[in-house]
């Protein structure tokens, strides 16, 4: 048995101030995403950190899955219930690169040249993962594939598709939409959309 964790459908204030249910996401992309060498892709986590993590997809997928449930908040007032993600928690990932004294925000980069940034706490809440099935599959080629960063207790744009590597910073470095006046942590249930 898969361990299962549901983020935060039981909470009574469910939906976040300010959004509606819609049935499915709708996909946003800054830009087309180039195609993806799965036998050269490497998943990364770098910066400061006392050992490096680098694994191919194939390591990653024959890590332990757990089950996230979990719904989706976009910052433009639209959220989907119930997203079944298979993937591993992040927590696990970094222990393992024993982060430094220093470390206390994340930069994540994707394939297409995307990035976004919150504290590092969040890479340790139980329900952050790291994603490769979505709804049961593959993550579709829109959503994400082959790796999607999941992180329910953030506004949507933080969940980052096509992930290639987390960096481990000191400082809080704005990403794609962080530069363009979105929150620099973006809790919905603080609605905290545009700084
Ligand atoms: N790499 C990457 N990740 C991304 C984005 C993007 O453009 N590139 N858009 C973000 C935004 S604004 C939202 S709302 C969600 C949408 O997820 P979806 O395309 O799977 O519906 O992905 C987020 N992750
Ligand atoms: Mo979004």
């Amino acid at each position: 048995m898969k361990k299962i964790i549901s983020s935060d459908i039981n909470r009574q204030d469910r939906l976040p101030p300010g959004q509606r249910w819609i049935e499915k996401p709708i996909v946003y992309d800054i830009k087309k995403v180039p195609e993806v060498d799965l036998p050269s892709f490497r998943f990364r986590i770098f910066g400061f950190v006392e050992s490096e993590l680098i694994m191919s997809f194939d390591e990653i997928k024959k890590l332990e899955p757990i089950e996230l449930i979990a719904d989706f908040h976009c910052v433009t007032t639209w959220s989907v219930k119930n997203i079944l993600w298979e993937g591993v928690q992040t927590k696990e990932l970094i222990k393992t690169c024993r982060p430094k004294e220093n470390a206390k925000y994340v930069i994540v980069h994707c394939r297409e040249g995307y990035t976004t940034n919150f504290p590092l706490s969040y890479l340790f809440e139980e329900d952050s993962i790291i994603a490769w099935k979505m709804n049961s599959m593959a993550i579709p080629r829109s959503n994400g594939y082959p790796l999607r960063i999941v992180i329910p207790k953030l506004y949507a744009w933080k969940s980052a598709k096509y992930v290639e590597s987390i960096e481990l910073v000191e400082q809080d470095i704005p990403g794609f939409w962080e530069e363009r006046g979105y929150h620099m942590r973006g809790n919905p249930w603080l609605e905290e959309r545009y700084q």
